[in-house]
């Protein structure tokens, strides 16, 4: 029995929706998920076409003309908070073309059983870290029916008038790459070994053009060498924090795995041979989290690259603080900017947010070190959680001007708390039955709203007080010509 179509299969990530704020490196580099599901597609399904598209360079107009043009029998939507409304109008005009749709990433997974019930044009969600294997078997199961929907791991879909299979607050152990089938040794080293370098000619020419443009625009005084293109890469995931020591506003799984050096070293040359990618963001959670790979990976760098890489990573400034070696293997490797989750000027909110083992100074000793090592650092703070008073929010603001003005930051990301689903400030929301929208809604509808409710009643400053703040660092960074954003909010408020 054949349910799809045809065999045409469309995936894409969905842009940011209208009015949404940009952070620096938004429209910069490429969406990975959707481009790692068509790499896998390609080589495990036979006769099938793969499409894969990024709305943040490819606008929701061309999606949607995309839909009716390619005509797929399933269309795939990569969803977050921030782009849900476009990828429910991506998902409604695929429903009306006659396709199949299935929802993925973060906000989905965590949200799956509320998608299904509010939109009857969203057929299945796929609530997996790693969603290369269900979405295959899903392809299999509607190719061909000999797969059971019961038996595609992570996945949530409708069985007559009732939601079945999974639920992300119940089985989301059952995400782990210790338990994939794909994993044969069940162990987290070198588990990532399992997916092939990514195909980043599934993306059409325009894409790459549109992020090395964007990047430059942004980001050309970083360099002193010529950026040949900008890729994103993967071959790390999760964080060395783990239960209770996880940072409050964070809403990931952070699942540990890693791939083998050697695979590190060959997705990064890939990058740069299929589309000149010599700037690679390797998006691991948290990089600094684990030395040895660090150590490992820089290394094992292979003397015949045949290009000079610049990373940039995520770190945090407790590792580069306790581990200063790290500064060095960063160098060794090629890291040349790192993002650092600063979070706040002022240890009561910072030690809220993150716990007793970091502090403000601890921030300034790590942006210190990595001034001196010649590396970039791309700063992000978040307002208005419960700890804050307009005493600490004065303090993160000119704590902030100060560490612009000593140029021990390159660019700095400013906005208020978001609450998400699976962070602690969206689940006190959840326990309290505060969403606008009711408990059974697939929200945020408006994240602005959302996080509006939260800091007006929970923190001790107002909503309009961190927005504020924002502005008044953004506009310090602007001031200063260094890179500045606001993430998970809407843009015009801070006019
Ligand atoms: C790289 C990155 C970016 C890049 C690329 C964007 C992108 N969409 O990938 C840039 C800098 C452009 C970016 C922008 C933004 N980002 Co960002 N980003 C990341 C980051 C660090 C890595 C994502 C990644 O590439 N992972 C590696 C790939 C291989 O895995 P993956 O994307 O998770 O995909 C796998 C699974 O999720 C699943 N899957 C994913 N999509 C789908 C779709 C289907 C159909 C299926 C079946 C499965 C599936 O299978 C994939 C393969 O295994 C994550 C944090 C993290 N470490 O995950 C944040 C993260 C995704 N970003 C986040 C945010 C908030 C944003 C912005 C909204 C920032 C802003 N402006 O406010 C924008 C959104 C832009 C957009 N609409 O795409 C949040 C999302 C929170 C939420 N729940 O909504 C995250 C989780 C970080 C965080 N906790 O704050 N981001
Ligand atoms: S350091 Fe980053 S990845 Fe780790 S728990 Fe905090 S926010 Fe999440």
């Amino acid at each position: 029995m054949k349910v799809v179509k045809n065999d045409v299969v469309y995936l894409v990530n969905a842009g940011n929706d209208p009015g949404m704020s940009a952070i620096a490196n938004d429209y910069s580099f490429p969406a990975l998920g959707v481009l790692a599901l068509g790499t896998w597609l390609k080589q495990r399904v036979s006769d099938l076409e793969v499409i894969v598209r990024d709305g943040g360079v490819h606008s929701q107009e061309k999606i949607l003309k995309d839909i009716e043009m390619y005509n797929p029998g399933l269309v795939g939507v990569s969803v977050l908070s921030t782009s849900y409304q476009n990828a429910l109008q991506i998902a409604q005009a695929a429903k009306d073309s006659g396709a199949l749709t299935v929802f993925g990433n973060d906000q989905a997974a965590q949200l799956s059983g509320k998608i299904l019930s509010n939109r009857p044009y969203i057929d299945f969600v796929i609530g997996s870290e790693y969603g290369e294997e269900s979405l295959e078997m899903l392809v299999k199961s509607l190719k061909d029916g000999t797969i059971p929907l019961s038996s595609i791991p992570h996945l949530t879909y409708r069985d007559g008038d009732s939601i079945k299979g999974f639920d992300y607050q119940r089985d989301k152990n059952l995400l782990s790459i210790t338990l994939s089938e794909l994993n044969k040794t069940k162990k987290r080293t070198s588990a990532l070994d399992i997916f092939p370098v990514v195909d980043r000619t599934l993306f059409p020419k325009e894409h790459w053009d549109a992020y090395l443009k964007n990047y430059m625009n942004k980001f050309a005084g970083l360099h002193s060498s010529e950026v040949t293109g900008v890729s994103t890469m993967n071959r790390a995931r999760g964080c060395s924090r783990q239960g209770k020591d996880i940072c409050k506003h964070c809403d990931m799984l952070l699942d540990i795995s890693f791939s083998s050096p050697k695979m590190f070293w060959e997705e990064a040359k890939a990058a740069y041979e299929q589309v000149g990618a010599n700037v690679l963001y390797e998006v691991c959670d948290s990089f600094s989290s684990f030395g040895k790979f660090v150590k490992d990976v820089a290394k094992s760098r292979p003397s015949n690259l045949g290009f000079e890489p610049q990373f940039f990573v995520y770190a945090q400034a407790r590792d580069l603080v306790r581990r200063p070696e790290l500064a060095k293997q960063f160098k060794d490797m090629g890291v040349f900017r790192v993002n650092i989750g600063l979070e706040s000027g002022s240890d009561q909110t910072l030690q809220h947010m993150k716990g007793p083992g970091d502090s403000v100074r601890t921030n300034y000793l790590a942006l210190k070190l990595m001034k001196s090592e010649g590396i970039h650092v791309y700063g992000s703070l978040v307002l208005g959680t419960e700890a804050e008073t307009p005493e600490t929010l004065r303090e993160t603001v000119e704590w902030t001007k100060n560490i612009i003005d000593e140029r021990l930051v390159s660019d700095i990301e400013a906005q208020p708390i978001l609450p998400l689903p699976n962070n602690y400030y969206g689940r006190k929301l959840m326990e309290k039955d505060l969403f606008p929208e009711g408990p059974t809604s697939d929200w945020p509808i408006d994240t602005d709203q959302i996080s509006k409710l939260y800091v007006d009643r929970f923190s001790g400053v107002s909503y309009e007080a961190a927005v504020s703040a924002a502005t008044e660092i953004r506009n310090h960074a602007d001031a200063s010509g260094i890179n500045f954003g606001s993430g998970v909010s809407r843009e015009d408020k801070y006019k």
